[in-house]
């Protein structure tokens, strides 16, 4: 746990407070090796140094750019001392055990902001430091690793109360340390480089993020807001072109990315699709031979919902979709391009939004999603599953006919981006109830049947969810929601299947001619 500390490298920029630190670690018989200019100025107070050409038998060389960058110093740095062997290849290379590194690095940051031309802020890029800071915080089970010259009075206090070690916590904190150094002196790079080049800082994949505009307001008006985007290209709401209307509201922004994100999951190539989302739900997804006709087919699902709601599509608009599109208030549209008639169409409106793509999106890209909860962040990767990869079982007697297979793969693709609990009915390839958000399985089940039977009674007919087909995000966990869907008038049903109650819930639809199909695979959306 404790690590005797006998040779320490000392590299540093920031020479305050290092001939003090030096000298006391030469007091309690640490041998000093250092670079140029650290190593004089320790001479220069007197004290025995050596220089870490001693190290390498290799000058430092190109004005300082190569002083470090050597295996004399890296393998110091890295080598596993309880390793056989490292040990080895220490003792033949001659490579001497580094236990202690002192290191803070060109002043990058203050050469950036006092102005330095741009050759002379490029060479205080330092590369061995950085390089050094991050091989000891790794070898932290060995080594010792200090940027901060505030710590240069904590590792003195802790070398002396472990006479002449220091403890593998403090190892791990100073590592810690070392690398969130090394991480904002690359960012700050970074940053330099953007502002140079007049573009907007990288961001890498993940995290991060950059202020992309300031909202006028949240989820409500008394909330205050922000778009931050990630630099991820992914095609979708962030990295939409927006060709017309005003600025998108939060909800907005939420409700659109819930609509492209779902309407990607249908292959243009295969398709035409459309989603129509209200409040991150959508009130209709449907399918066609062209987006004009998917769109009829999804408003069809649920007009009065539809009513300022968000469309997607995963094609081109066209002039028929626009000007059917146009007919009643919708807040945004946002698909993968539009002709030149739709866009005049559409410009005839001038507070709907309109917003182009490049493409649609992955549905099985791979990728991180997070929501904040009161302390904390959650983090998990995307639900990229699809229903067509998945292992699809046949569990009742009645095996689905082509047409059920095809909606029931259809309302499952659905379910996947209806908040839970979710129920989706489906009937050629539309939408016919939705049933989102509620806490009872059996209550998405009704109010899905529900409002079937309200979009039937406007247009005079039948229910569509007679003769219909149903998904469930999750396992039913007892009959009763099966059988609500049953009541409905849907003949199949897909699932993921895995409750207790299984048998039983297989049992009832085998009662009642239903067929059943099991995905193993669930569909949580909160
Ligand atoms: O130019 S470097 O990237 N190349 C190196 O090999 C190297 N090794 C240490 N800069 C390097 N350093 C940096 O030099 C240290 O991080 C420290 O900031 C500075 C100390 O140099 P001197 O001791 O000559 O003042």
């Amino acid at each position: 746990d404790l690590v005797p500390v006998r040779r320490a490298l000392l590299s540093v920029s920031d020479k305050d407070g290092i001939v003090d630190l030096a000298r006391a670690l030469v007091a309690k018989g640490v041998e000093l090796v250092s670079t140029g200019g650290t190593s004089k100025a320790l001479s220069n107070a007197g004290l025995a140094v050596r220089d870490v050409s001693d190290l390498t038998g290799f000058p430092e060389v190109m004005d300082g750019r190569v002083k470090t960058l050597h295996p004399g110093v890296h393998g110091g740095l890295l080598g596993i001392r309880d390793d056989k062997e490292h040990r080895q290849a220490m003792a033949e290379h001659n490579i001497a055990p580094i236990d202690l590194v002192v290191i803070n690095l060109y002043p990058f940051e203050e050469v950036r902001f006092s102005g330095g031309d741009y050759p002379a802020t490029v060479e205080n890029i330092d590369i061995g430091g950085p390089a050094m800071l991050r091989a000891a915080a790794k070898n932290h089970a060995y080594v010792a690793v200090v940027t901060d010259p505030g710590d240069y009075t904590r590792v003195l206090e802790a070398l002396d109360e472990g006479d002449g070690k220091l403890p593998y916590r403090l190892r791990q904190e100073l590592a810690a340390k070392a690398y969130a150094r090394t991480a904002a002196y690359d960012s700050a790079i970074s940053q330099w480089f953007a502002e140079q080049l007049e573009i907007e800082q990288p961001t890498w994949r993940g995290f991060g993020g950059r202020l992309k505009e300031v909202m006028r307001y949240g989820e409500n008006p008394h909330q205050a807001a922000g778009f931050y985007v990630t630099g991820d290209k992914r095609p979708g709401v962030a990295n939409a072109r927006q060709l017309q209307g005003k600025q998108l509201s939060y909800n907005n922004i939420n409700d659109t990315d819930a609509a492209f994100e779902l309407v990607s999951e249908f292959d243009p190539a295969k398709t035409a699709a459309v989603a129509i989302i209200k409040h991150a739900n959508p009130c209709g997804v449907a399918e066609g031979a062209t987006i004009a006709e998917a769109y009829r087919k999804a408003l069809a699902c649920d007009p009065v919902s539809a009513f300022g709601g968000i469309i997607a599509c995963n094609r081109a608009l066209d002039a028929e979709a626009a000007a059917e599109i146009v007919k009643i208030f919708t807040e945004v549209i946002i698909a993968p391009g539009a002709s030149e008639e739709a866009q005049e169409i559409i410009a005839a409106k001038k507070n709907l939004r309109l917003l182009l793509t490049d493409g649609i999106a992955d549905p099985r890209e791979k990728g991180l999603t997070a929501k904040t909860v009161a302390g904390g962040i959650l983090v998990q990767t995307r639900d990229n599953g699809s229903v067509d990869d998945l292992d699809l079982k046949v569990v009742t007697k009645r095996a689905p006919s082509e047409q059920e297979m095809a909606d029931l793969k259809f309302a499952f693709r659905v379910a996947k981006h209806v908040k839970s609990n979710a129920i989706v009915y489906v009937k050629d390839g539309a939408t016919v109830g939705v049933g989102a958000g509620q806490m009872s399985r059996v209550d998405s089940a009704r109010i899905a049947a529900r409002k079937a039977e309200d979009a039937a009674r406007e247009v005079g007919g039948e229910p569509l969810t007679k003769g219909s087909v149903v998904a469930s995000d999750a396992f039913f966990p007892f009959a009763d929601g099966l059988l609500s869907a049953v009541e409905a008038g849907a003949t199949a049903v897909i699932q993921p299947g895995g409750s207790m109650r299984d048998d039983e819930v297989i049992k009832a639809a085998d009662e009642h001619g239903i067929a059943m199909v099991i995905t193993g695979m669930r569909h949580f959306r909160h």
